[in-house]
């Protein structure tokens, strides 16, 4: 158990955020059971409140660039603010993203509101945002345990455009967009370092 348990510590402090991505593809198969794993997510009264787009479509990817470049660029100067932008500046981050046409497949991860029953009835997902949240870290921990990379992003004001892009319901929102690939052979992420245990963990024994 213990070993177990550190294996897994192990291979999850090894994840980063990866902003350079390799063209080599993936396999659909892979995707489908990184997006199974985060479907096994725990949800309010098994609501099951997600719903996952893979898109591999080098044409959607394209259309997904330009609308999230689009934004942040407006992000970037309008909207984030002087304290904003200064925060995000070590990570070496722009309006340029050049990773949504580089990686293999984009997942784009939606909480439902609401599940609308065939009856027409709207049924309350229960605390569908955490639900989602959860079922994304799983999606995350299934994309390293593949041996792949992603980088876990929120793109501003792009929700309703994305939703429309793929023709999903209105009671659907956007949580999370992912890039998903191999990271390129010159790759390199900021020199972060994580919390040590002491700084997260309260025990009382
Ligand atoms: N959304 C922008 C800016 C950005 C915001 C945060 I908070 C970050 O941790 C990193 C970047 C972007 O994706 O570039």
């Amino acid at each position: 158990m213990y070993t177990r348990s550190k294996e897994f510590y192990e291979l999850m402090n090894n994840r980063r955020s990866v902003r350079f991505f390799s063209k080599d593809p993936v396999p659909k198969e892979i995707i489908q059971n990184i997006v199974r794993t985060a479907g096994t997510a725990p949800s309010g009264a098994h609501t099951e409140p997600w719903r996952f787009i893979a898109v591999k479509d080098p044409e959607y990817k394209k259309r997904i660039r330009e609308l999230v470049e689009q934004e942040e660029e407006i992000n970037y100067t309008k909207r984030m603010g002087v304290q904003w932008t200064a925060d995000v500046k070590g990570i070496g981050t722009s309006y340029v993203k050049e990773y949504l046409t580089d990686a293999p497949w984009i997942l784009l991860v939606f909480k439902q509101v609401y599940t609308l029953l065939p009856d027409g009835q709207k049924r309350n997902n229960y605390y569908h945002e955490i639900s989602t949240a959860i079922s994304g870290g799983l999606l995350i921990a299934a994309i390293q345990t593949a041996g792949l990379v992603t980088l876990t992003s929120t793109p501003m004001n792009c929700g309703p455009a994305l939703r429309t892009m793929f023709q999903r319901p209105k009671h659907e929102k956007l949580m999370l967009l992912l890039p998903v690939g191999y990271p390129s052979h010159d790759c390199t992420v900021p020199d972060f370092k994580r919390k040590e245990l002491d700084e997260i963990l309260t025990m009382i024994q």
